[in-house]
């Protein structure tokens, strides 16, 4: 069973925000083993504020719980310069380690809910999920991954690249 994992981040060069991504995923892979989504530029959602970066990434990590997993992705958060405490709510960030989904678990307790409650509207996070996990995965709350990626195909999310 895979665990999704969306980053994003819109602080600082394209260059900077993709060697953070990089890190994160380094990270990662010391929890088990990791695929990784493309790269796509997306406008934001939210207050007025520069563009993301987005994609995701799927780990395979049998035995990591999820207290663990929230923990390691808000010290990644951290270790990669992100300050919650100077944040606007939805506004710029270094970067953000969201859990998307988790096979088909359901999880709803303040520090984690899964799938995230905001998934079904968001192309960036959508795209590069559908293209790891394919159109007709079943996400609960979500449904298929194709029918809600066309709800939602007007947002823009523009394809950089493949390898990263
Ligand atoms: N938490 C609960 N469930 C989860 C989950 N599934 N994954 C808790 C991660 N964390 C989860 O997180 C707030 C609390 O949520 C944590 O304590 C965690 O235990 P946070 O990362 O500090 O908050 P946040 O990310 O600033 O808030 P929020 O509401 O999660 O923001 P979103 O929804 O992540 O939106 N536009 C584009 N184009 N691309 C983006 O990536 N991102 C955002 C942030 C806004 N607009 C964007 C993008
Ligand atoms: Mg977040």
């Amino acid at each position: 069973m895979s665990i999704a994992i969306a980053l994003g981040g819109n602080v600082g060069t394209e260059a900077q925000i993709l060697e953070r991504f990089v890190h994160a995923r380094e990270a990662l892979m010391q929890l088990g083993s990791v695929r990784s989504a493309s790269l796509y530029r997306t406008a934001p959602i939210g207050p007025e504020q520069p563009r993301y970066l987005n994609t995701v990434v799927t780990l395979r990590a049998p035995d990591v719980q999820p207290a663990e997993l929230v923990a390691t992705t808000q010290e990644i958060e951290r270790l990669l310069g992100r300050d919650r405490s100077r944040e606007v709510h939805w506004g710029p960030r270094t970067i953000d380690l969201d859990i998307l989904a988790w096979g088909d678990r359901v999880i709803d307790t303040p520090e984690l809910r899964v799938p995230h409650p905001r998934l079904a509207e968001r192309r960036f996070a959508l795209e590069p999920l559908t293209e790891l996990l394919g159109e007709d995965a079943i996400v609960p709350r979500v449904g298929r991954l194709g029918d809600a990626l066309a709800r939602v195909r007007d947002q823009s999310c523009e394809f950089i690249r493949q390898a990263w």
